[in-house]
């Protein structure tokens, strides 16, 4: 026997559901469904409705359109967005929501290098297919907001911020950036003098334009970059093996002083740090933050040697009668001088000496072996080593001669390059003298240090220096505070901050990406373009390689692709004296510089006037203290992206956003006022016995074990892609279930912020549910509506009441992953208690409900109800209180303070009541029986107590 229904049109089959949800992103397209007005400009309401005051601007992190397509994790923050978006939809808020494209960058520029198409073409066409894929999980996005880094019209703008930031200057006193044009003037009144205490009347035209260069926060600097000749390119650290050789082509790399542009950063570390406190992130990331700005107080403390005086940060004055001896950075500008002349004494511990009788020859091999570690290794590197450069420095505090090395472990970019060695209480420096038989005091007991050195607090101990400076019984924070004071008295120190973050190289040797808005005349002079010649647009190449030289031509320069545009490099220009030669910039912008404002661009993304309206981000992002506090900083309601957005987009689009705020541009003081980090969709892969991936879609599993062709292959978990061969498209999910059931399934796998695997085979649980609901709405054999007009029973409404408030609580707290609980729950039980037809007042609710989540069927089940406008703007549901009480509650009983039963009363029911079904009940009874009951407790609706003898 075949099952009549089976045989419908009007089942949800996958077939019907793709039916149904191409024929809705048609109509949201064709009605702009999805469209936020903005205030003011060409995005405005035109029909004369008051703009709701109620708004919601919620955000994607940008993603970068790669040619592999998107797999089924990649839209797990998009759909919960996008959900999150139509929820607020429907309590009645305006909505900002849209994705654009981070579209610049290396992987477009490589296949430009090997193919010879241009990267405009490759990208252009990954955006197609993305938007497409895109599309197909019925994202309400409003399109005509969404922008791609690429586009001049978009990068126009990225040049302008570029030279807003170009222009300007951070007022040390004022805690903010201002236009460079204030300072020039002050400087001219003389009521500034430049940064090395000149007055500027007395300086010469280039000496003024330097001195006002020293300020600004973008400026040219000679910085150690890892320069490839071979590959014609600097490499990042990353991208250098540990022998010093490029990853790719295995060419020599050579550490080079190079002038490049920097960002000012670090004048902001303090703000970046301080206004943390307003935003309402995960602390996960707050920290990390927190980290990366690395503030840290402590004392800059000279020692004299040779007379010179070598400042030394350190976070632990306190520690200062332990330090045993001191350690330069081998690249440190007071190595040579400090380097004695006179080969090592006889008496010289030959650990120090690395295998040379001469300091200067042990020196030489030192820094010759060190060169090609980066930064990072230095800092892992265990096994310490070093080199002593012949010479002492006297402790300040107790006059004491210390020897001073040179050793890898410290940097040369961090504090002033020289730190004071206190083996006793810091690990690396107990390593270290471990390593070269070098002596360890301790000074703050608590720890053993014959063992290990002690990090922790404690009682300063042999800390006193005749006549002068006692710590002796004091506990850290009290000695550090002490030691400073003695030091700032006596001229050999102050207290100093530290911070660990650095300015920000903004300069790339690449072509697919923003060209400097800058040009130098003939004598090497850089000059800002006027906004009225922007965008400037990247040239068309002969071909996308830089130029590359003898591999081990190590005085060649990097020549960016760009600088191969001979005719765009050479223009002749009026910047305000008369036509004249200049040559322009030939770097590009780092990948991070166009996804550092596109938060703005959103907002006003035809506006050619501005980068965006400030009435227009006054109302999307600016602070609204009566909502969200007095501190309130503004910016995006709801930012959404992965973890490993943590540090660097996150803390460079926070830069760019406080010097625009400086200067006035944007009323936010912050670009994300909440972020959260989603989880990522994990999946299974699987190797044969050579560790090569095979197809997971293919493997079969027997028994606990797993098989493919036969052979058995190895079970991995984690990433999906496309190279682990267990990447599964959202294209075969939409095709095979729907795009409504792979939103549903995505969103309860679990809680956004977990990761979950995938399991295609759990996919058809979803689909179920939604055909179950469709089952409440639609005869499947007629098409008709299947509900009547019925009055709810009170059980009915209890759980329709309860759903709702459950529902809505779980949308505004995301956790959807329960929202699709508490339906299936409530879908279930209708369906269970009417086998044929449930009341149109329990159903119709559910369909609001699910909108959220599940779109396409939502609308499509609103038509079958007779509605004739979209779901969209449906408002959401209410609840009543009542039908939230219980009217009985659960008591339980103790018989001497343990609890035996548990017995259900009327929440309002009287103690003798509740007591009589107390003793009433059949284990209380048996335990009674035969006993003398002394005394009877009750708490109303909280627990009986009997105390028996
Ligand atoms: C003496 C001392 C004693 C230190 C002690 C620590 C513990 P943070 O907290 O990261 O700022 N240091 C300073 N400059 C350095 C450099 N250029 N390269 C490597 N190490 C450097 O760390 C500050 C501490 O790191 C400083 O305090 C210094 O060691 C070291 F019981 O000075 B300390």
């Amino acid at each position: 026997m075949t099952n009549p229904s089976e045989s419908t049109a009007h089942r949800y089959t996958p077939e019907l559901a793709n039916q149904i949800e191409q024929n809705w992103q048609q109509y949201w397209k064709d009605h702009g469904t999805f469209n936020a007005p903005n205030p003011v400009g060409d995005l405005s309401a035109h029909d004369g409705k008051p703009l709701p005051a109620d708004k919601l601007n919620v955000q994607d992190m940008f993603p970068y359109p790669s040619g592999a397509g998107l797999h089924v994790g990649h839209p797990l923050g998009y759909i919960a967005t996008d959900t999150y978006a139509r929820f607020n939809r429907m309590l009645g808020k305006n909505v900002l929501h849209t994705l654009g494209y981070d579209a610049f960058g290396l992987p477009a520029e490589q296949y430009a290098i090997q193919t010879g198409t241009h990267p405009r073409t490759t990208t252009m066409a990954n955006i197609k297919n993305m938007r497409r894929q895109l599309g197909a999980l019925g994202l309400g996005h409003d399109p005509r907001r969404s922008v791609a880094s690429t586009d001049p019209e978009y990068y126009k703008w990225t040049q302008w911020i570029f030279l807003q930031i170009y222009n300007s200057w951070f007022d040390e006193e004022l805690g903010k950036a201002r236009p460079i044009a204030e300072l020039i003037a002050e400087l001219e009144a003389n009521k500034r003098t430049t940064k090395d205490g000149r007055y500027y009347e007395d300086l010469s035209e280039e000496e003024k334009r330097h001195a006002v260069d020293e300020f600004r926060l973008v400026y040219l600097s000679n910085s150690m970059v890892n320069w490839c000749p071979g590959l014609g390119t600097v490499l990042a650290n990353e991208e250098v093996t540990h022998d010093g050789r490029s990853e790719r082509g295995n060419f020599p790399v050579f550490r080079k002083n190079l002038s490049q542009w920097m960002m000012r950063i670090t004048a902001y570390a303090d703000r970046l740090l301080d206004d943390l406190e307003d935003l309402d992130w995960p602390e996960k990331v707050k920290s990390m933050q927190r980290h990366w700005i690395g503030r840290s107080r402590g004392a800059e403390v000279n020692f004299r040697a040779e007379g010179h005086d070598i400042a030394v940060f350190t976070t632990r004055p306190d520690t200062l009668f332990g330090a045993e001896y001191m350690v330069l950075a081998p690249e440190h500008e007071l190595v040579d001088a400090l380097l004695s002349p006179i080969p090592y004494e006889d008496d010289v511990d030959k650990r120090w000496t690395y295998g040379h009788d001469d300091p200067k020859e042990a020196v030489e091999a030192y820094r010759a072996a060190i060169a090609a570690k980066s930064d990072l290794e230095r800092q892992e590197n265990k096994e310490k080593t070093g080199v002593f450069l012949g010479t002492y420095a006297t402790n300040p505090v107790n006059g004491k001669q210390v020897p001073i090395f040179i050793a890898d472990y410290v940097l040369t970019g961090y504090g002033t390059g020289a730190i004071m060695a206190v083996p006793a209480h810091d690990t690396r420096d107990y390593e270290f003298a471990t390593v070269l038989g070098l002596p360890i005091t301790e000074v703050v007991a608590g720890g053993d240090v014959a063992t290990e050195a002690w990090t922790g607090d404690g009682t300063l101990v042999n800390s006193a220096a005749p006549g002068g400076l006692d710590l002796n019984g004091l506990h850290k924070e009290e000695a550090i505070a002490k030691t400073i004071e003695w030091l700032t008295e006596q001229g050999k120190g102050a207290e100093k901050i530290q911070y660990k973050l650095r300015d920000w190289l903004f300069a790339r040797q690449r072509y697919w990406g923003e060209p400097f808005p800058i040009v130098y005349d003939e004598k090497g002079q850089a000059y800002p373009l006027p906004t009225s010649m922007l965008p400037i647009e990247l040239p068309e190449v002969a071909d996308y390689k830089p130029v590359s030289f003898d591999p081990e031509d190590a005085d060649s320069s990097p020549q960016p692709p760009l600088a191969k545009a001979r005719e765009w490099v050479e223009v002749e220009l009026d910047l305000g004296d008369g036509k004249k030669k200049y040559f322009r910039d030939t770097n590009v912008m780092p990948q991070w510089a166009g996804s550092s404002w596109y938060q703005l661009r959103y907002i006003d993304p035809t506006n050619d006037e501005i980068f965006c309206d400030l009435e227009n981000e006054r109302y999307w992002t600016g602070p609204r203290p009566a909502e969200h506090g007095a501190n309130d900083p503004g910016g995006v309601d709801l930012y959404v992206g992965g973890v490993e957005h943590a540090v660097l987009h996150l803390l460079y689009s926070r830069f760019w956003h406080k010097v625009l705020f400086d200067l006035g541009y944007v009323t936010s003081r912050e670009p994300y006022r909440r972020l959260y980090n989603q989880g990522y969709i994990q999946a299974f892969a699987y190797t044969d016995s050579r560790g090569v991936y095979v197809p997971a879609a293919e493997v079969e599993e027997k028994d606990g074990k797993f098989y493919y062709n036969g052979e058995e292959v190895n079970q991995e978990y984690g990433k999906m892609g496309k190279s682990l061969k267990n990447a599964v498209a959202p294209d075969e999910i939409c095709r095979d279930f729907g795009a409504d059931t792979l939103r549903v399934y995505e969103m309860s796998m679990g809680p956004l912020d977990t990761s979950r695997p995938w399991a295609t085979k759990d996919v058809v649980g979803s689909q179920r549910f939604l055909q179950r609901l469709w089952r409440l709405v639609v005869d499947e054999s007629t098409g008709e509506l299947i509900t009547h007009d019925r009055e709810l029973s009170q059980e009915d409404l209890k759980a329709l009441h309860r759903t709702i408030a459950g529902v809505r609580d779980d949308y505004e707290n995301l956790r959807l992953n329960t929202v699709v609980a508490k339906l299936i729950e409530y879908v279930n039980y209708l369906t269970k208690s009417y086998k044929s037809g449930a009341p149109r007042a329990a159903v119709e609710p559910v369909v609001q409900l699910v909108s959220p989540i599940a779109p396409h069927i939502a609308e499509e089940l609103w038509r079958h109800f007779g509605h004739s406008q979209t779901i969209t703007y449906e408002p959401f549901p209410t609840f009543d209180e009542k039908y939230l009480v219980d009217d009985e509650v659960e008591v339980p009983v103790q018989v001497n303070g343990k609890v035996k039963a548990r017995i259900s009363v009327p929440v309002d029911a009287a103690k003798d009541a509740v007591l009589a079904a107390a003793k009433a009940e059949p284990r209380i009874a048996e335990l009674l029986e035969g006993k003398n009951l002394i005394k009877e407790i009750f708490v109303p609706g909280r627990m009986v107590n009997l105390v028996v003898k």
